[in-house]
Protein backbone atom coordinates (compact mmCIF):
# COMPACT_ATOMS: atom_id res chain seq x y z
CA UNK A 1 0.00 0.00 0.00
CA UNK A 2 1.72 3.37 -1.15
CA UNK A 3 1.65 6.41 1.37
CA UNK A 4 -1.57 7.80 -0.74
CA UNK A 5 -3.65 5.21 0.03
CA UNK A 6 -3.94 5.42 3.62
CA UNK A 7 -6.51 6.92 5.11
CA UNK A 8 -5.83 6.81 8.98
CA UNK A 9 -7.65 9.80 11.46
CA UNK A 10 -5.48 12.11 13.45
CA UNK A 11 -5.43 11.27 16.70
CA UNK A 12 -5.51 10.99 20.35
CA UNK A 13 -5.34 14.37 21.92
CA UNK A 14 -5.48 17.96 20.29
CA UNK A 15 -1.86 18.32 20.69
CA UNK A 16 -0.42 15.59 18.99
CA UNK A 17 -3.10 16.16 16.59
CA UNK A 18 -2.34 19.38 15.47
CA UNK A 19 1.45 18.68 15.55
CA UNK A 20 0.71 16.22 12.95
CA UNK A 21 -1.48 18.61 10.86
CA UNK A 22 -1.42 22.26 11.32
CA UNK A 23 -4.81 22.90 10.10
CA UNK A 24 -6.96 19.42 10.52
CA UNK A 25 -10.63 21.10 10.12
CA UNK A 26 -9.15 21.60 6.14
CA UNK A 27 -7.39 17.71 6.18
CA UNK A 28 -11.46 16.81 7.21
CA UNK A 29 -12.97 18.53 4.21
CA UNK A 30 -10.47 17.60 1.67
CA UNK A 31 -11.11 13.87 2.97
CA UNK A 32 -7.41 13.21 3.48
CA UNK A 33 -8.82 11.91 7.03
CA UNK A 34 -10.86 10.08 7.68
CA UNK A 35 -11.64 11.30 11.15
CA UNK A 36 -10.01 13.63 14.09
CA UNK A 37 -10.64 11.63 16.99
CA UNK A 38 -9.74 12.84 20.68
CA UNK A 39 -9.81 10.06 23.39
CA UNK A 40 -10.71 10.76 26.64
CA UNK A 41 -11.86 13.84 26.15
CA UNK A 42 -14.41 13.39 28.95
CA UNK A 43 -14.94 12.12 31.79
CA UNK A 44 -16.42 8.31 31.53
CA UNK A 45 -17.73 9.07 35.22
CA UNK A 46 -19.24 13.06 34.38
CA UNK A 47 -21.36 10.51 31.57
CA UNK A 48 -22.33 7.76 34.08
CA UNK A 49 -23.39 10.27 36.54
CA UNK A 50 -25.26 12.81 34.22
CA UNK A 51 -27.06 9.67 32.22
CA UNK A 52 -28.15 8.46 35.66
CA UNK A 53 -29.68 11.80 35.95
CA UNK A 54 -31.49 11.78 31.99
CA UNK A 55 -32.91 9.11 33.48
CA UNK A 56 -34.07 10.30 36.93
CA UNK A 57 -35.37 13.55 35.44
CA UNK A 58 -37.57 11.74 32.43
CA UNK A 59 -35.84 12.99 29.88
CA UNK A 60 -34.82 9.32 28.47
CA UNK A 61 -36.42 6.00 28.67
CA UNK A 62 -34.95 3.68 31.65
CA UNK A 63 -33.22 0.92 29.75
CA UNK A 64 -33.92 -0.96 32.93
CA UNK A 65 -37.60 -0.89 33.07
CA UNK A 66 -39.15 -3.42 31.08
CA UNK A 67 -42.73 -1.49 31.43
CA UNK A 68 -41.04 1.71 30.28
CA UNK A 69 -40.17 0.11 26.99
CA UNK A 70 -44.20 -0.62 26.47
CA UNK A 71 -45.18 2.44 27.17
CA UNK A 72 -42.75 4.20 24.68
CA UNK A 73 -41.07 1.95 21.90
CA UNK A 74 -39.02 4.50 20.30
CA UNK A 75 -35.84 3.39 19.30
CA UNK A 76 -34.10 6.83 19.40
CA UNK A 77 -34.97 9.68 21.79
CA UNK A 78 -33.64 13.06 21.66
CA UNK A 79 -32.57 15.46 24.37
CA UNK A 80 -32.33 18.64 22.16
CA UNK A 81 -33.44 20.21 18.74
CA UNK A 82 -32.66 18.37 15.82
CA UNK A 83 -32.49 21.42 12.44
CA UNK A 84 -32.84 18.33 10.43
CA UNK A 85 -36.79 16.99 12.09
CA UNK A 86 -37.58 20.31 12.86
CA UNK A 87 -36.38 22.73 10.02
CA UNK A 88 -38.98 22.82 7.94
CA UNK A 89 -41.06 25.03 10.48
CA UNK A 90 -38.40 27.86 11.35
CA UNK A 91 -40.22 30.02 13.74
CA UNK A 92 -40.55 26.70 15.97
CA UNK A 93 -37.69 25.33 15.31
CA UNK A 94 -35.93 28.35 16.78
CA UNK A 95 -38.48 28.45 20.02
CA UNK A 96 -37.51 25.09 20.33
CA UNK A 97 -33.72 25.94 20.22
CA UNK A 98 -34.29 28.61 22.58
CA UNK A 99 -35.72 25.84 25.38
CA UNK A 100 -32.90 23.47 25.10
CA UNK A 101 -30.40 26.22 25.76
CA UNK A 102 -32.30 26.91 28.73
CA UNK A 103 -32.15 22.72 29.66
CA UNK A 104 -28.60 23.01 29.07
CA UNK A 105 -28.30 25.57 31.08
CA UNK A 106 -28.59 23.69 34.75
CA UNK A 107 -28.48 20.47 33.18
CA UNK A 108 -24.98 19.26 33.58
CA UNK A 109 -24.61 21.47 36.73
CA UNK A 110 -21.98 19.60 39.46
CA UNK A 111 -20.30 18.43 36.31
CA UNK A 112 -17.98 19.27 33.28
CA UNK A 113 -20.00 20.66 30.95
CA UNK A 114 -19.53 18.30 27.60
CA UNK A 115 -20.91 21.17 25.38
CA UNK A 116 -18.68 23.41 26.35
CA UNK A 117 -15.72 20.94 26.26
CA UNK A 118 -16.67 19.73 22.61
CA UNK A 119 -16.81 23.48 21.53
CA UNK A 120 -13.39 24.03 23.30
CA UNK A 121 -11.87 21.22 21.49
CA UNK A 122 -13.20 22.41 17.97
CA UNK A 123 -11.95 25.75 19.15
CA UNK A 124 -8.66 24.92 19.33
CA UNK A 125 -8.64 22.58 16.01
CA UNK A 126 -10.27 25.58 13.99
CA UNK A 127 -6.81 27.43 14.59
CA UNK A 128 -7.75 31.40 14.10
CA UNK A 129 -11.13 30.66 13.18
CA UNK A 130 -13.97 31.14 15.77
CA UNK A 131 -16.06 28.22 16.85
CA UNK A 132 -19.98 29.25 17.79
CA UNK A 133 -23.29 27.83 18.26
CA UNK A 134 -25.01 28.76 14.66
CA UNK A 135 -27.00 31.83 14.55
CA UNK A 136 -29.64 33.37 11.90
CA UNK A 137 -28.63 37.19 10.68
CA UNK A 138 -30.71 38.92 13.56
CA UNK A 139 -28.44 36.91 16.77
CA UNK A 140 -31.26 33.81 17.21
CA UNK A 141 -29.45 30.37 18.08
CA UNK A 142 -30.03 27.04 16.76
CA UNK A 143 -29.47 24.16 19.46
CA UNK A 144 -26.09 23.75 20.58
CA UNK A 145 -25.84 20.56 20.24
CA UNK A 146 -28.20 17.01 21.23
CA UNK A 147 -27.71 13.85 22.72
CA UNK A 148 -29.00 10.87 20.80
CA UNK A 149 -30.09 8.37 23.00
CA UNK A 150 -30.41 4.76 20.68
CA UNK A 151 -32.03 1.72 21.93
CA UNK A 152 -32.11 -2.08 20.82
CA UNK A 153 -32.28 -1.95 16.67
CA UNK A 154 -31.57 1.63 15.80
CA UNK A 155 -29.97 1.59 12.55
CA UNK A 156 -28.21 4.64 11.01
CA UNK A 157 -27.86 3.10 7.14
CA UNK A 158 -25.59 4.69 4.76
CA UNK A 159 -25.98 8.50 4.54
CA UNK A 160 -24.85 11.42 4.51
CA UNK A 161 -25.94 14.96 6.58
CA UNK A 162 -25.88 17.92 4.41
CA UNK A 163 -28.07 21.26 4.79
CA UNK A 164 -28.31 21.63 1.22
CA UNK A 165 -27.21 18.32 -0.46
CA UNK A 166 -29.39 16.23 1.05
CA UNK A 167 -32.28 18.34 3.68
CA UNK A 168 -32.30 21.00 0.49
CA UNK A 169 -33.20 23.58 2.89
CA UNK A 170 -31.89 27.12 1.53
CA UNK A 171 -33.68 29.26 4.27
CA UNK A 172 -30.84 29.01 7.31
CA UNK A 173 -28.03 31.09 7.55
CA UNK A 174 -25.65 27.77 8.01
CA UNK A 175 -26.33 26.91 4.11
CA UNK A 176 -23.31 29.72 3.50
CA UNK A 177 -20.49 27.25 4.68
CA UNK A 178 -19.00 24.45 2.00
CA UNK A 179 -18.48 22.10 4.16
CA UNK A 180 -20.14 20.01 7.28
CA UNK A 181 -18.83 17.78 9.61
CA UNK A 182 -20.27 15.94 12.66
CA UNK A 183 -18.50 16.28 15.77
CA UNK A 184 -19.82 13.70 18.25
CA UNK A 185 -18.86 12.60 22.04
CA UNK A 186 -19.34 9.08 22.90
CA UNK A 187 -21.42 9.19 26.13
CA UNK A 188 -22.21 5.20 26.27
CA UNK A 189 -21.16 2.58 24.28
CA UNK A 190 -24.47 -0.59 23.18
CA UNK A 191 -22.55 -3.28 24.54
CA UNK A 192 -23.83 -6.98 23.85
CA UNK A 193 -21.71 -10.02 23.65
CA UNK A 194 -18.56 -8.51 23.73
CA UNK A 195 -19.49 -6.55 20.73
CA UNK A 196 -20.42 -2.73 20.64
CA UNK A 197 -22.12 -0.41 17.91
CA UNK A 198 -19.62 1.57 16.24
CA UNK A 199 -20.09 4.07 13.09
CA UNK A 200 -18.07 3.36 9.79
CA UNK A 201 -17.44 5.67 7.53
CA UNK A 202 -16.54 5.25 3.61
CA UNK A 203 -13.71 6.52 1.72
CA UNK A 204 -16.28 7.86 -0.28
CA UNK A 205 -17.42 11.71 -0.55
CA UNK A 206 -21.79 12.13 -2.16
CA UNK A 207 -21.94 12.96 -5.55
CA UNK A 208 -25.19 13.06 -7.49
CA UNK A 209 -23.62 9.40 -9.21
CA UNK A 210 -23.87 7.56 -5.54
CA UNK A 211 -26.82 8.52 -4.60
CA UNK A 212 -28.87 5.98 -6.63
CA UNK A 213 -26.89 3.20 -3.88
CA UNK A 214 -28.39 5.42 -1.21
CA UNK A 215 -31.67 5.95 -2.82
CA UNK A 216 -31.90 2.13 -3.28
CA UNK A 217 -29.76 0.12 -0.15
CA UNK A 218 -27.34 -0.73 -2.63
CA UNK A 219 -24.61 0.88 -1.47
CA UNK A 220 -22.33 -2.60 0.21
CA UNK A 221 -22.96 -3.34 -3.96
CA UNK A 222 -21.74 0.18 -4.95
CA UNK A 223 -18.80 0.17 -2.75
CA UNK A 224 -17.72 -3.48 -3.51
CA UNK A 225 -17.95 -2.77 -7.05
CA UNK A 226 -15.90 1.25 -6.51
CA UNK A 227 -13.25 -0.78 -4.30
CA UNK A 228 -14.40 1.96 -1.80
CA UNK A 229 -12.65 0.74 1.46
CA UNK A 230 -13.74 2.53 5.00
CA UNK A 231 -12.50 3.27 8.46
CA UNK A 232 -14.42 1.57 12.02
CA UNK A 233 -14.34 4.46 14.55
CA UNK A 234 -14.02 2.44 17.23
CA UNK A 235 -15.00 4.87 20.68
CA UNK A 236 -14.78 4.11 24.27
CA UNK A 237 -16.89 6.33 27.04
CA UNK A 238 -15.53 9.94 27.15
CA UNK A 239 -14.32 9.77 23.32
CA UNK A 240 -14.67 12.55 20.61
CA UNK A 241 -14.72 12.20 17.15
CA UNK A 242 -15.14 14.66 14.34
CA UNK A 243 -16.16 13.31 10.60
CA UNK A 244 -16.72 14.94 7.26
CA UNK A 245 -21.01 14.13 7.15
CA UNK A 246 -20.21 14.32 3.06
CA UNK A 247 -18.53 11.04 3.59
CA UNK A 248 -21.27 8.29 3.57
CA UNK A 249 -21.48 7.15 7.17
CA UNK A 250 -23.59 4.41 8.65
CA UNK A 251 -24.35 2.89 12.05
CA UNK A 252 -24.99 -0.42 12.22
CA UNK A 253 -27.62 -2.08 14.30
CA UNK A 254 -27.38 -1.59 18.13
CA UNK A 255 -27.72 -4.75 19.97
CA UNK A 256 -28.79 -5.30 23.42
CA UNK A 257 -29.87 -3.44 26.43
CA UNK A 258 -27.75 -0.74 27.04
CA UNK A 259 -28.50 2.19 24.69
CA UNK A 260 -25.84 3.86 22.62
CA UNK A 261 -25.68 7.43 23.80
CA UNK A 262 -23.53 10.44 21.90
CA UNK A 263 -23.52 14.10 22.25
CA UNK A 264 -23.84 14.71 18.51
CA UNK A 265 -23.36 18.39 16.81
CA UNK A 266 -22.90 19.39 13.17
CA UNK A 267 -20.30 21.68 12.30
CA UNK A 268 -20.41 24.42 9.47
CA UNK A 269 -17.06 25.04 7.43
CA UNK A 270 -15.25 26.97 4.96
CA UNK A 271 -11.77 27.41 4.55
CA UNK A 272 -11.82 31.26 3.97
CA UNK A 273 -14.92 32.08 6.58
CA UNK A 274 -13.82 32.95 9.93
CA UNK A 275 -16.26 31.31 11.69
CA UNK A 276 -17.28 27.77 12.03
CA UNK A 277 -20.98 27.26 13.00
CA UNK A 278 -22.05 24.16 15.14
CA UNK A 279 -25.91 23.45 15.87
CA UNK A 280 -27.41 19.90 16.10
O1 LIG B 1 -23.66 8.31 16.09
C1 LIG B 1 -22.65 8.52 15.40
O2 LIG B 1 -21.51 8.16 15.77
C2 LIG B 1 -22.77 9.20 14.08
C3 LIG B 1 -24.19 9.31 13.70
C4 LIG B 1 -24.37 10.11 12.45
O3 LIG B 1 -24.75 9.60 11.45
C5 LIG B 1 -24.05 11.56 12.46
O4 LIG B 1 -23.76 12.13 13.51
O5 LIG B 1 -24.07 12.14 11.38
FE1 LIG C 1 -24.97 11.00 9.90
Amino acid sequence: MTENNRWEPLAPDVESILAAESDPLLALSEGRVPAIICRQAYSPVHCQALIKRFIDRGLMRDPDDPAAAERDNRTRIDIGTSLANRGSDKEAFLAHAEDTRTLYGTLFEGYDDPVKLLYGVLDTLAGKKRAMTAREPDGRQYGPAIFRIHYGGHTYKPHIDHVTLREKRFNYDVTRFDHQFAGVLCFQNAMHEGRSTQAILHRCMWTPEVQESIATDTFPDYALRNGVSNYTVDLEQGDLYFFNTRLIHEVPAVEGDLPRIVLATFIGYSPDDPEVYVWS
